[in-house]
């Protein structure tokens, strides 16, 4: 009797207390973009956007940015000391084609370098090939409402590809974000081309779905027998109905949602893009040559949003409702039971395919919220392994502070510091607790402990 009481004490405790140990090969990561790092990006829509008045709060620019072009060195340095095993970054398609048709040997020859210098120390370079910024000039032709858009981006990738396609890049990813890119460049007028109206989306958003579909077919071509991995990159965010009482407004969240978190990938899984919004676009288009042109998911996971119907455009309004202590230098909730919640919807669309958690991090210039912010995020992420899903590797969001796009330096995601004024580096405690964490592929967590919860 005494046995079975002392037993059904602790056994609750053991399992909220343990050591999370992840899989021998589990790729710890983190992840970057080219335009927020690197500096005089002056040939893209992102330099030109900013110097547009009232785009970037308190007027920043992205200017040298970190300074990480000519820091290759010292940043591959900081990847060592981190311990990660792969290193997510971005081509910048502005540098490497700054002029329609006019290809860049020196840029082709510096991300070449930096693929090399990963690779000697051990780092399985991930590839992006467009996280956000394009060259002017294909950004002034339209960018991806513009039909040739894939045969654009087609050549592009092609150039990359014959450049740096023998030095063991571990994966590609054709997009960053699409959703996201184009609803705050055609919706809410945060990024480039900075236009406000929802009736604008329908054609970037099938144009980018056709570039992905052919970049895909593109990159395995060129690659012949050469076994590569090409995917995607989606935000995926968790929507909730405001007023669980109101109708429209769980019209309007089913609406974002689809639009939003699934519009792309559920035209890959069926072959068909089908959008219905009726106060901005409904289309119905066969594109069954996007079928099977994911070899790997990439998901980014950040918060959850609450969605109330509004009866002005563009009727959708995301909020934030949490307690302060809940809230990032963004404004967004901490939420980390909804990387679980996504992930397994993701799997559930696309069973057998392997999932890398390419983005997860916290706006946090103290780092008070950021080590309990990656374990609870972690916690989850084991959960889902214990469930059988497969999951490749996470990527922390991000190496060293950056240019945060429409939102300048202020927002701190780094695990490295950035002093604005002379670009150095420090580590944040976060640095020393990632590093542990990767060090011992795994960590104690205690549940009861949480924070976020
Ligand atoms: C990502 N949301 O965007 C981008 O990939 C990065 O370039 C960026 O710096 C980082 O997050 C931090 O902002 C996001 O709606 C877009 O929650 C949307 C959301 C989150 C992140």
């Amino acid at each position: 009797m005494i046995k079975i009481l002392v037993f059904l004490f602790l056994t609750p405790s053991l399992s909220l207390s343990q050591t999370l140990t992840f899989p021998e090969n589990f790729q710890w990561c983190v992840a970057t973009a080219s335009h927020q790092i690197e500096g005089n990006n002056k040939d893209s829509d992102w330099w030109e956007f900013e110097r547009r008045p009232g785009t970037i709060k308190h007027n920043d620019k992205s200017i040298k940015a970190t300074d990480h072009w000519n820091r290759l060195e010292e940043d591959t340095q900081i990847l060592v000391d981190l311990g990660v095993k792969s290193y997510r970054f971005s081509l910048e398609w502005a540098k490497i084609e700054p002029r329609e048709g006019q290809w860049n040997k020196d840029a082709l020859e510096h991300y070449k370098k930096e693929i090399l210098l990963l690779k000697k120390n051990n780092i399985n370079p991930m590839v992006t090939l467009h996280h956000f910024s394009l060259p002017l000039w294909f950004a002034k032709k339209g960018g991806w409402a513009n039909k040739q858009a894939p045969q654009y981006f087609q050549k592009y990738v092609t150039k990359v590809y014959n450049h740096l396609g023998d030095l063991g890049v571990s994966s590609w990813a054709t997009f960053n974000e699409p959703t996201w890119n184009l609803i705050s460049g055609y919706v809410t007028g945060e990024f480039p081309p900075g236009k406000k109206d929802i009736k604008l989306l329908k054609d970037p958003l099938k144009g980018v779905i056709l570039s992905h579909g052919l970049a895909y077919k593109t990159l395995h071509q060129l690659a012949k027998d050469r076994p590569i991995k090409v995917g995607l990159v989606q935000n995926l965010n968790v929507f909730i109905p405001l007023r669980w009482w109101n109708p429209l407004d769980h019209y309007a969240k089913s609406i974002l949602d689809n639009v939003y978190n699934w519009s792309i990938l559920n035209t890959i899984k069926n072959g068909h893009f089908k959008v219905n919004f009726p106060t901005a676009f409904k289309d119905d288009s066969p594109m069954p040559q996007l079928k099977k042109t994911l070899d790997f998911l990439g998901i980014n996971y950040y918060t959850r949003q609450f969605i109330k119907f509004m009866f002005s455009p563009p009727f959708i309004k995301a909020q934030t409702i949490a307690p302060k202590e809940k809230i990032t230098e963004m404004g967004w909730e901490i939420y980390p039971k909804g990387i679980y919640t996504m992930v397994k919807k993701a799997h559930q669309t696309f069973p057998r395919l392997p999932i890398f958690i390419t983005e997860n991090g916290i706006g946090d210039k103290t780092d008070k919220k950021r080590p309990q912010f990656i374990k609870e995020h972690l916690s989850y992420i084991h959960k889902l392994l214990q469930e059988r899903i497969p999951i490749l590797g996470y990527c922390y969001w991000t190496l060293i502070d950056n240019f945060e796009w429409a939102h300048g330096y202020k927002p701190r995601f780094g695990l490295y510091n950035l002093d604005l004024k002379t670009l150095k580096r420090t580590p944040r405690n976060s640095a020393k607790v990632y590093s542990e964490i990767i060090k011992n592929n795994g960590f104690f967590y205690d549940k009861t402990k949480a924070l976020f919860e």
